[in-house]
């Protein structure tokens, strides 16, 4: 591989947002295809993913990661989308009505933004009628629900009983420190994961 490609991969996964700028930079002048340099930058994210899931990194290390993602999608993005290379899948993202927290939805948004899904993010306290819109606007292929609070699962039951009597062809998946497998299944969401790289894995499976 290239050594800016092989440069930015790294300063991905070690977090170096200078690095990670100035390879893709350096990449995107040489005239490597810009499939190629997201390529590397999402090699680097499927790293710092799978290190997060096996616990050898936590959330500070992936927040630094993510943000030198960041540095080099500002450069990538505008060109990615001129060569009309768009992400392949989308991803409706908020936490549920009455919760606030939003650290662990925006870990799982910038993990899936670094798996390349074209990620809507709502934000926190998000209602049935602003999912349901945004499901109305963007035709995404997955919804995620975010909830942190025992007291806003029964939101998240009653947001996913209204997606579900939409009649749109998306996945929902469902996540957040009170929420199971089981929670998940009982309340008829499609999918649960209990971790920012499980969540990638999940919304691709979602859209095979
Ligand atoms: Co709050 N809070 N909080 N809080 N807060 C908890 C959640 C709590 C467990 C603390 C405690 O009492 N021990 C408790 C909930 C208890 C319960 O419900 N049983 C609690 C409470 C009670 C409250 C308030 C009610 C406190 C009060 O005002 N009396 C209040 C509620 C406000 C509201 O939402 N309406 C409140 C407020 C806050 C702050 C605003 C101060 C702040 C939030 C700041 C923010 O998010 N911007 C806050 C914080 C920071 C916490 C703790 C300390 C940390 C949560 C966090 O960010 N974890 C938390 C206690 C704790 O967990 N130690 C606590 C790190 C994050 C990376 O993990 O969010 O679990 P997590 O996300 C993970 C996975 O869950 C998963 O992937 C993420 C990354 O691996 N995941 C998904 C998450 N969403 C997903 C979606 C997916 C898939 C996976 O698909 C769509």
């Amino acid at each position: 591989m290239n050594e800016s490609l092989n440069q930015l991969t790294a300063a991905i996964k070690a977090g170096k947002r200078k690095i990670a700028r100035s390879a893709t930079a350096e990449a995107l002048e040489a005239g490597l295809s810009p499939q190629s340099v997201l390529d590397a930058l999402t090699e680097g994210m499927n790293d710092v993913g799978k290190r997060f899931k096996a616990n050898e990194i936590f959330v500070p290390e992936v927040l630094v990661a993510a943000r030198a993602m960041q540095k080099s999608m500002d450069l990538l993005e505008p060109i990615l989308i001129a060569s009309g290379i768009e992400p392949k899948f989308s991803i409706v993202i908020g936490t549920v009505e009455g919760d606030l927290h939003d650290i662990g939805k925006n870990l799982v948004t910038m993990m899936l933004k670094g798996a390349n899904f074209k990620v809507i993010d709502l934000g926190v306290n998000v209602t049935a009628e602003t999912f349901a819109n945004a499901v109305n606007e963007h035709n995404p292929n997955v919804v995620g629900l975010s909830a942190l609070l025992t007291t806003t699962m029964p939101a998240m039951e009653s947001i996913v009983s209204e997606l579900n009597k939409l009649n749109a062809p998306f996945k929902i998946m469902v996540g957040g420190a009170p929420i199971t497998q089981e929670f998940a299944e009982q309340i008829g969401a499609d999918g649960y994961s209990p971790d920012a790289a499980s969540a990638v894995e999940l919304a691709q499976k979602l859209c095979a």
